[in-house]
C-alpha cells in the first residue's frame, strides 16, 4: 500500500511503465489523483477499457485494486500476476496500438483486423433484427467448451455428481462466480468464431472482449431459491439508446426451465414508445406485468453462445430441474466504444 501522500502527476498515456503497457500509468496515477480530491475528468474511459480488457483484467476488479491505494509497482505485479505470470506480446502490441489511435495516433497497418467469414446466416440476421437476440451454435470448439466447465466445477470445489456440493458456496447466495482468470475463459474471449459473430454485428473487427465472470445457476431447493438476477438492463435506459451487445456461453446442454437465459424478444424495437406512455413518476426499471409475461428462456447446447441487444429487458430464471446451469459471461465491444449517456 502506498503510505505517500503527495499527489503524483497525471502520466501520460504512452508513459509504459516496466511491462511496456501504455496506459496503465496513468490509470493508476489518475486514480491515485482522484483519491486525494484532484479529479482528471472521464475523458480517459475508452482507454481504459481497452487497456484493462485488452490484458484480460476486470473493470470492477482493477478499480477495486487501484482504489485500495497501491503503489504502482504492485498494480503491475498484480497486472503480471492475473495473465499467469507473462503477459502475450502480440496482446501488448495490440493494447498499445488501440492507444495509439484513441489517443490521435497513426496505427500500425500490419496489426489492422480484416473482417472474418460471417458465421451468422441470413435467417440468424432476420431473427436477430426481429428479436434483438441470435444463438450462435458451436460457438467454442468442444475441448475449449469442456476445459471452462472443468475449470469451474474445480473453483467452485464442486462435482458434477455430488449435488450436496453444488450449495453453500463462498461467494454467497448468487449465480455468479468469482472464476475470471483462467486460461479456459481466456480462449473463449479469443475463440475465432465468437470473434466472427460479434464483428458481424457490430460491423467491424476492430474489437475487445470483457474480462466477465462464469455463472453457476444450481436447481432450487430449501434454503436455495434462485436469487436473481430478474429482468432488468444493465445500460441506462436515457434514449437514444445506442447500439449494444451483451454474451451467454452456455457450458451444458441448458433447457428452458434449467435457470435458462430470459429475455422480452423485440424489445429494443419498442422501448422508446414503452418509455414515453409511462405515468409520470414512475421509475422506468420497475417492469410491469406485461413485459415479465413477455419474458421467454431460450434453451441452448452446450456451446451454444446467445448474444442480445443490450435494450431487451432480460435476466436469469429459476432452476426447476437437477442439472445446475454452467455458463461464461462475455461480450466484445468496438476500440473507442464507450457509452456516456447518465445513468437513467
Ligand atoms: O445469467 C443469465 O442468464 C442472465 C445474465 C444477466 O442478466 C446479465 O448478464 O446481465
Amino acid at each position: 500500500m502506498g503510505g505517500d501522500r503527495a499527489i503524483p502527476a497525471l502520466a501520460a498515456p504512452e508513459d509504459m511503465g516496466s511491462l511496456g503497457i501504455m496506459h496503465l500509468k496513468r490509470l493508476w496515477s489518475r486514480l491515485a489523483r482522484e483519491r486525494l480530491g484532484q479529479r482528471d475528468g472521464a475523458a480517459d474511459h475508452p482507454l481504459d477499457q481497452v487497456a484493462l480488457y485488452g490484458l484480460d483484467l476486470g473493470l470492477l476488479e482493477s478499480l477495486r485494486f487501484l482504489n485500495d491505494g497501491h503503489d504502482f509497482a504492485a498494480f503491475e505485479r498484480w497486472v503480471l500476476e492475473a495473465n499467469g505470470g507473462a503477459l502475450d506480446p502480440d496482446r501488448v502490441r495490440r493494447v498499445n496500438d488501440a492507444i495509439v489511435r484513441m489517443t490521435g495516433g497513426v496505427g500500425d497497418p500490419a496489426l489492422e483486423l480484416l473482417m472474418p467469414a460471417p458465421v451468422l446466416g441470413a435467417d440468424q440476421l432476420a431473427g436477430w433484427e426481429r428479436d434483438g437476440y441470435v444463438v450462435l451454435s458451436d460457438a467454442v470448439d468442444e475441448p475449449t467448451r469442456a476445459a471452462v466447465e472443468a475449470a469451474l466445477w474445480q473453483a467452485l470445489d464442486a462435482a458434477p455428481d455430488r449435488p450436496a456440493s453444488w450449495y453453500g458456496r463462498d461467494h454467497g447466495h448468487s449465480i455468479w462466480t468469482n472464476l475470471v482468470h483462467h486460461p479456459a475463459l481466456r480462449a473463449v474471449r479469443r475463440a475465432p468464431r465468437i470473434r466472427a459473430a460479434f464483428a458481424q454485428l457490430w460491423g467491424t473487427n476492430d474489437l475487445w472482449a470483457t474480462a466477465d465472470r462464469a455463472g453457476f445457476n444450481p436447481p432450487e431447493r430449501p434454503g436455495w431459491q434462485f436469487p436473481g438476477p430478474h429482468l432488468h438492463w444493465d445500460t441506462s435506459i436515457a434514449l437514444p439508446m445506442p447500439f449494444g451487445l451483451q454474451g451467454i456461453l452456455y457450458l451444458t446442454d441448458t433447457m428452458a426451465e434449467q435457470g435458462a437465459f430470459t429475455c422480452v424478444p423485440g424489445f429494443q424495437h419498442r422501448l422508446t414508445d414503452w418509455i414515453a406512455a409511462l405515468p409520470s413518476g414512475a421509475d422506468p426499471r420497475q417492469l410491469d406485468d406485461e413485459i415479465r409475461a413477455a419474458a421467454v428462456p431460450i434453451p441452448g447446447k452446450a456451446g451454444d453462445l446467445i448474444i442480445w441487444h443490450h435494450a431487451l429487458p432480460h435476466g436469469s430464471s429459476p432452476n426447476r430441474t437437477d442439472r445446475p446451469r454452467l455458463v461464461q459471461y462475455l461480450t466484445l465491444f468496438p476500440t473507442g466504444r464507450h457509452d456516456e449517456r447518465p445513468w437513467v
